[in-house]
């Protein structure tokens, strides 16, 4: 069911390359970084500009507001991050225009060495360059954001997540509670009351049965009322079955 993780090597091409530190300083990421788990070569499309301010963009045939990203400067780019990275390195285009990521889809990409992330600015990529260097595109979303730096980032942090040895004892953990499809249960810490506000007392009751069934349960409650269409994908017991056909038939509050 986990297939096997090769990928160690990134490859960030974008007019703005030092964005990518926002990655490689912080947090499980940073750490990952620093401790060898992958590698990320950066490159900027501006140095293959041809002209001294380094134009990368161009107006777009047939008029229109916004510039385009040039073709052959974007083609150079990724042929550069090729030699880097690996020539076979799947490359991916950051595009609003792009499939919507998710956990499976992500999971596809796990098996592969490296990977090119392509970040535009502007109005988008010349479509030739699309057609003719790119593997895959990709969007994180019904938003609009000012470029796919940050779509590039968010999708190569959830990658790294899944390589083994960055997450510690959280990974099974986490990887568990992924495989049900289900929301998360709700957490507390101390203090025991805030403003006004109790931990749930099954918590305090020491019975890690009880806490675990009242976690599951609570699990399965907010994917039925926030995320129904993730209850169709689900991978339920039998017991969160009945649960769910009782809540079906009697819609309160549990
Ligand atoms: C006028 C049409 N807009 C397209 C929806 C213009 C436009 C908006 C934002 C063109 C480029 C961008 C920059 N966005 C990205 O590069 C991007 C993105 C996004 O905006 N939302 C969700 N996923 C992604 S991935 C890359």
């Amino acid at each position: 069911m986990t297939s096997h993780v090769s990928l160690s090597k990134f490859g960030f091409v974008s007019i703005f390359p030092e964005m990518i530190s926002a990655l490689t300083q912080w947090g499980v990421t940073g750490r990952a970084l620093r401790d060898g788990r992958f590698t990320i070569d950066t490159i900027d499309p501006r140095d293959f500009a041809t002209d001294k301010h380094g134009t990368v963009d161009d107006r777009p045939y047939g008029g229109g507001p916004g510039m385009v990203m040039k073709a052959t400067i974007m083609a150079q780019a990724v042929e550069q991050a090729k030699r880097q990275v690996g020539l076979n390195a799947p490359v991916i285009a950051m595009s609003p225009q792009g499939q919507c990521v998710n956990e499976h889809l992500l999971t596809s990409l796990l098996g592969q060495d490296a990977l090119i992330f392509v970040a535009g600015r502007y109005e988008g990529f010349d479509e030739r360059f699309v057609s003719q260097h790119v593997d895959l595109e990709l969007s994180v979303g019904d938003i609009v954001v000012s470029g796919g730096e940050m779509p590039a980032m968010m999708v190569m942090d959830s990658l790294i997540r899944r390589i083994p040895g960055v997450l510690g004892a959280e990974l099974s953990a986490e990887q568990d509670s992924f495989v049900d499809g289900l929301l998360d249960c709700p957490h507390y810490t101390r203090p025991e009351i805030f403003e006004g506000e109790a931990v749930p007392a099954v918590l305090l009751s020491g019975d890690h049965a009880r806490i675990a069934e009242w976690r599951t349960a609570q699990s399965l409650r907010r994917t039925l009322d926030r995320r129904p269409d993730l209850l169709s994908e689900a991978d339920l017991s039998e017991k969160q079955r009945r649960l769910l056909a009782r809540w079906d038939s009697v819609s309160d509050d549990i």
